[in-house]
């Protein structure tokens, strides 16, 4: 073995996904699910958006990481989205801080934490997942990193989005509205996007992106770029992400739980459901004033949501089908 040929294996031990899969003995159980059809599922209406831009990378047998994060660019570069990256809401003293986070089919991840002026953290997430040793980069360092890895500084805050935060500054009442992605024009708008894709090869992969919740204290920072939080990816067992108040789907680490349930034999509903289920006993009467919905991908294609609320949609595209379906829900 040549020195060069030496130092890439190395290398590729110690980075993982940068330099390709890992050796076959260390990569994650397989599904043994090969050319089956894909599917792409996302959280909310404009999940359908999202999933177009998706589909195309699955359909021409692209891998699930690169369809989930081409899908929710689109919902991140839109102003219209007004809870994702450009023309997010902001936190209470005006900045737009970003979340993100991206698996793949490894346990290869990466995660931006209150990331601000860059377009499409999802994007900086995979950058952190392939040339970092690291998972997470937050704040100021994840916006060096960006900035040297040639992302665009931008003012993501939009004179609509400011005007809004402006009219809440008169009352700066903090209550996190229920399903406030339906109601913020319909269906142009949505929450946090969590994308699960199953590609042809039987490989699972997973995106999660957000503005975080509108008016939150600086520094905050919620479940949605949390691994095992919201979102979680498993080969083996299944995929899940999350949408809601952040805080509550942390506490039980949502969509590790989920994911969980799933190894256990439970159906991608079933697991959402039991996982709601834990939410609701933690916190019984504050239960019935949040959201919190989930979405799970299992590794032979089957998909379902659940939520505490009603109200919580998620956008479905298989080969044969392309439809959005209101979860059930605890109440
Ligand atoms: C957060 N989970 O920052 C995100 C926001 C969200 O519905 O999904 N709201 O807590």
């Amino acid at each position: 073995m040549t020195d060069t040929k030496r130092r890439t294996l190395l290398k590729a031990a110690l980075l993982g996904s940068a330099v390709g899969p890992l050796p076959a003995g260390l990569a994650a159980a397989g599904t043994g699910r090969k050319n089956k059809e894909a599917v792409v599922i996302s959280t909310w209406n404009y999940g359908r958006k999202a999933n177009a831009v998706a589909w195309p990378v699955l359909e021409k047998g692209g891998q699930a990481v690169d369809a989930v994060e081409a899908g929710v660019r689109v919902a991140e570069a839109d102003p219209q989205a007004r809870t994702v990256g450009y023309g997010g809401l902001p936190d209470r003293d005006g900045h737009v801080t970003l979340d993100a986070c991206i698996m793949d089919s490894h346990f290869n991840c990466g995660a931006v934490l209150c990331l601000e002026h860059i377009m499409h953290p999802v994007s900086v997430a995979r950058m952190v997942m392939e040339k970092t040793p690291h998972i997470y980069l937050v704040g100021d360092g994840a916006l060096q990193f960006a900035l040297a890895n040639g992302f665009e500084k931008i003012n993501l805050l939009t004179p609509e989005s400011e005007a809004d935060w402006k009219e809440w500054l008169k009352t700066a009442n903090y209550h996190p509205e229920k399903n406030i992605e339906n109601r913020l024009g319909g269906e142009q708008n949505h929450d946090t996007i969590g994308m699960l894709a199953l590609d042809k090869a039987g490989n699972l992969g997973g995106a999660c992106t957000t503005s975080g919740m509108a008016y939150k204290m600086r520094g905050r920072v919620g479940d949605s770029p949390i691994i095992g939080s919201g979102l979680y990816v498993d080969n083996a067992a299944g995929a899940a992400t999350a949408s809601g108040v952040g805080e509550e789907i942390i506490r039980v680490a949502g969509a590790h739980l989920v994911v969980g349930y799933m190894e256990q034999g439970l159906s991608p509903e079933n697991a959402c459901k039991k996982a709601v289920e834990k939410i609701v006993r933690i916190h019984p009467s504050k239960s019935r004033d949040l959201q919190v919905g989930f979405i799970a991908l299992s590794p032979a294609g089957a998909y379902g949501g659940y939520s505490i609320q009603p109200g919580f949609t998620y956008a479905v595209k298989t080969g044969s089908k392309e439809e959005v379906f209101t979860a059930k829900s605890f109440y």
